[in-house]
């Protein structure tokens, strides 16, 4: 009998021990939605353990498929990782949480410029922080597209007849960069939504279009590597991470401009652990831990601390950091409000070809 009292006190102990510390343990689970490829894992990892919690951790290819999951999901998300321009929208449509930047140790680590420029799609700083930039390309796999097809270096290689009849061109699943591509190449500002603007580009797309497989914002990836797809449209990190362990693969900057774009950490109204979320917002912005994370993804971030952390090779590279001269050809993508139909409708009509 007393035996028997004892086991059965050393189990009751075992179940409260898994409950409290084990695997039977609820930790603290925050859900993060984040662009693919777009941060270290082994610092989703360090925060876990760091603050013995849970990450479910999601990704998207584009913000407009963002925003939808986003608006239809029943499962809520703590922090997005949204574009500028989609900054304003989800803020608009009054899904984000105010900052309170006193919970933000690592705030001043911003580099003040980058904040000014993020007023244009949050005035006053007051619902995104900053979290990388970049500008889009074309990434090329050497070893189908000879050196002569792509030295004119713009965006017209699109439209090379060296492509013709062959299927092996993409572009981003993103009106915005689409459309924003034929418009810089037109001479006109990725934002420019005046009739003459979008009828240039839209010429232009029908006669890319002959050459584009599909649109798409991932498998492209892959897909340049085994040589399905020779010439993609492509953001500059994500290139300059395949290239790092693919000889084959080349980037041009086209010589007209490039769309850039600043991505940002913002945290929704409804999300269930806001605290966590202002911790791993504030994990982020640490000065270590953002240079880590920009070496990984290969991105440069407004973290001005971190970037001085960075080595010489991150610093020296064109395409992620390209000189002013260069950037003073590029357009940062603005949000459009309304007008941003017209560019759907050119964008639909350029997909259902
Ligand atoms: N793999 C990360 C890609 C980040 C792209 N950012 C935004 C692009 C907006 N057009």
């Amino acid at each position: 009998m007393k035996r028997s009292l004892i086991i059965l006190f050393v189990l009751a102990a075992l179940g409260a021990a898994l409950l409290l510390g084990g695997c039977g343990e609820k930790k603290p689970t925050l859900y993060i939605f984040n662009w693919s490829d777009y941060i270290d894992p082994d610092l989703l990892r360090e925060f876990e353990q760091e603050n013995n919690c849970r990450i479910r951790y999601s990704t998207f290819d584009s913000n407009e498929n963002m925003l939808t999951k986003v608006k239809s999901s029943t499962q809520s998300f703590d922090i997005l990782f949204p574009s500028g321009d989609h900054v304003t929208i989800l803020n608009e449509l009054g899904l984000l949480e105010e900052l309170d930047k006193s919970k933000l140790s690592n705030y001043a680590n911003l580099d003040a410029g980058l904040m000014k420029m993020a007023t244009s799609f949050d005035p006053g700083n007051r619902y995104a922080i900053p979290y990388a930039w970049g500008l889009t390309g074309l990434l090329y796999n050497k070893s189908y597209v000879p050196e002569e097809i792509v030295a004119p270096g713009g965006w017209n290689i699109l439209g090379d007849s060296f492509f013709d009849g062959k299927n092996k061109i993409t572009m981003l699943d993103d009106a915005r960069e689409v459309i924003g591509a034929a418009l810089i190449f037109s001479g006109y500002s990725v934002n420019d939504t005046s009739l003459e603007a979008l009828d240039a580009a839209h010429n232009v797309l029908k006669v890319w279009d002959r050459n584009i497989t599909q649109f798409d914002s991932d498998s492209y990836k892959n897909e340049v590597q085994d040589g399905t797809t020779w010439l993609a449209q492509a953001y500059n990190g994500d290139a300059v991470q395949l290239m790092q362990t693919n000889p084959d693969l080349g980037f041009i900057l086209p010589k007209e401009g490039a769309a850039m774009w600043m991505d940002n950490m913002v945290m929704l109204k409804s999300a269930q652990e806001k605290e966590l979320a202002y911790k791993f917002i504030d994990f982020l912005l640490d000065a270590e831990v953002s240079m880590r994370n920009s070496d990984y993804t290969m991105y440069p971030t407004p973290n001005e601390a971190a970037m001085q952390m960075m080595g010489e090779e991150f610093i020296q590279n064109k395409i992620i950091n390209p000189d002013d001269e260069y950037l003073e050809k590029c357009y940062m993508i603005d949000y459009l409000g309304d007008a941003i139909r017209s560019l759907d409708r050119i964008y639909e009509a350029i997909k259902m070809n």
